[in-house]
């Protein structure tokens, strides 16, 4: 069965977000606070839309955890919508009754824009392939289900495999590594974890930074959006999660779905990524020193990231995201319309960001760490935290044990004949 597996619910403007972790070992300690401090930080960021200022996302665990421990049985976290109650009639689930279908026909008719449906599809986003693809008239089925506020919900999940990592002395934590064309010199990269994440981009470079906010106010002042470079990174991870040996078995490939998977990432990339096509070999491959007494294998760079032959290599994980710019523009583009499917001067608009590059590193950091903990527990195996943690450090034991010197042609067989050790036969291919 995969463990850390995860389905979220909920649409932007509906009652409540939810998301179902299943296969979580027992005996983890959790509380609510573990997972509100991620939520807080993904509704950070300089550049928000004003949708932050009226939520406090706030994780409400109902199920699969007693007095503080996890119980091995799914774990729903809902994170309610504040703003839900500005929208009861146009999101509510049960159909409407005659007086409330006439009451949201005259609030059309007064102009009200959230009971319009919406049909000025905004270029970039999921409005029209949506829209088709399920048969809808109104994109507002399509949007409210397509919006980044479902990322709530994944980095309430992702608290929760935060939790379990640091059982094990695993950190994830990002950055932004790039805004709106502006990157950071990491020559000037001073800040400390707590300075970085009190900053207003999530950036560990002030000079930087600085200049990433006036890309953002430069495309505020335009109603215009930039979009950017996130970096997550994660220390204390074993040499061996993840394998050679088949396509889906993998982690880089499944790290970089699960990157990919959010909403706005166009592109991934680990450790020197695209650069490095650009670079002789010799350049490019991390040179091995050797083990150390502990069994560390000290690598000179980490160009690779942290993963090589889709195996962990006992290096820092360093994945990065390439985030669009937000596709709602006050300023809108031309489009169309879905209906009559003639050119509009305008795409519909609705309140949103100019920047969501912190934020987008804060769902990545969830999204990594969900499929970290997946590969962890297929690594090792186990129910309980007890069982994981003796397991992950007899396996971490066993990684510092030097193996024994090879045989040429294999260690000598038995000959079933006799039960005796066999002759030179069984162990052919030597050349001494
Ligand atoms: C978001 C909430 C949304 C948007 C944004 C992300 O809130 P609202 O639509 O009420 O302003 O700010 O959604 C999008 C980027 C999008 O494309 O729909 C959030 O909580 O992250």
């Amino acid at each position: 069965m995969e463990s850390f597996r995860f389905l979220t619910a909920g649409e932007s403007h509906g009652r409540t977000l939810g998301v179902t972790v299943d296969g979580v070992p027992a005996g983890l300690p959790l509380a609510a606070q573990d997972v509100n401090i991620d939520l807080a930080r993904r509704q950070k960021g300089y550049g928000r839309g004003a949708r932050q200022t009226i939520e406090h996302d706030e994780a409400d665990i109902v199920s699969g955890v007693r007095h503080g421990l996890t119980l091995g049985s799914p774990i729903l976290v809902l994170v309610a919508n504040k703003d839900w109650e500005n929208w009861t009639t146009v999101m509510q689930a049960e159909p409407l009754t005659d007086d409330e279908a006439a009451a949201l026909l005259a609030a059309v008719e007064a102009g009200n824009k959230r009971a319009t449906p919406v049909t000025r599809v905004r270029p970039g986003h999921a409005d029209l392939a949506g829209s088709l693809k399920y048969g809808f008239n109104d994109v507002r089925n399509v949007l409210e289900r397509a919006s980044a506020r479902e990322t709530a919900a994944r980095v309430a999940a992702g608290g929760v495999a935060r939790a379990f990592l640091r059982q094990l002395g695993i950190e994830c934590w990002s950055i932004s590594a790039e805004v709106g064309g502006v990157g950071l010199d990491r020559a000037n990269a001073t800040r400390s974890r707590e300075e970085t994440d009190a900053s207003p981009l999530r950036c560990p470079d002030p000079v930087a930074e600085a200049a990433m906010m006036a890309r953002v106010d430069e495309a505020r002042s335009k109603g215009d959006t930039v979009g950017g470079i996130f970096e997550v990174a994660v220390t204390g991870l074993p040499i061996g999660l993840g394998s050679h040996v088949h396509w889906d078995r993998k982690l880089d490939g499944a790290l970089a779905a699960a990157v990919m998977s959010i909403n706005i990432v166009k592109g991934v990339e680990f450790g020197l990524g695209f650069d490095q096509t650009r670079l002789f070999g010799s350049a490019v491959h991390d040179i091995i020193d050797g083990r150390d007494a502990t069994g560390h294998w000290a690598h000179r760079s980490n160009n690779a990231g942290g993963l090589t032959g889709g195996i962990t290599n006992g290096m820092p994980l360093v994945i990065r995201g390439a985030v669009k710019p937000i596709s709602t523009l006050a300023r809108p583009l031309p489009s169309a319309d879905l209906i009559t499917g003639e050119h509009v001067e305008k795409a519909h608009y609705e309140r949103s960001d100019i920047c969501v590059v912190p934020a987008a590193g804060v769902v990545a950091e969830a999204m990594v760490m969900l499929t970290l903990a997946r590969a962890i527990i297929d690594k090792v195996g186990g129910d309980s935290m007890d069982e994981i943690q003796d397991s992950f450090a007899r396996y971490q034991a066993r990684l510092a044990i030097p193996p024994a010197g090879p045989i040429a042609g294999g260690p000598r067989r038995r000959s079933r004949a006799h039960g005796l050790t066999g002759t030179d036969e069984a162990g052919s291919g030597g050349d001494d």
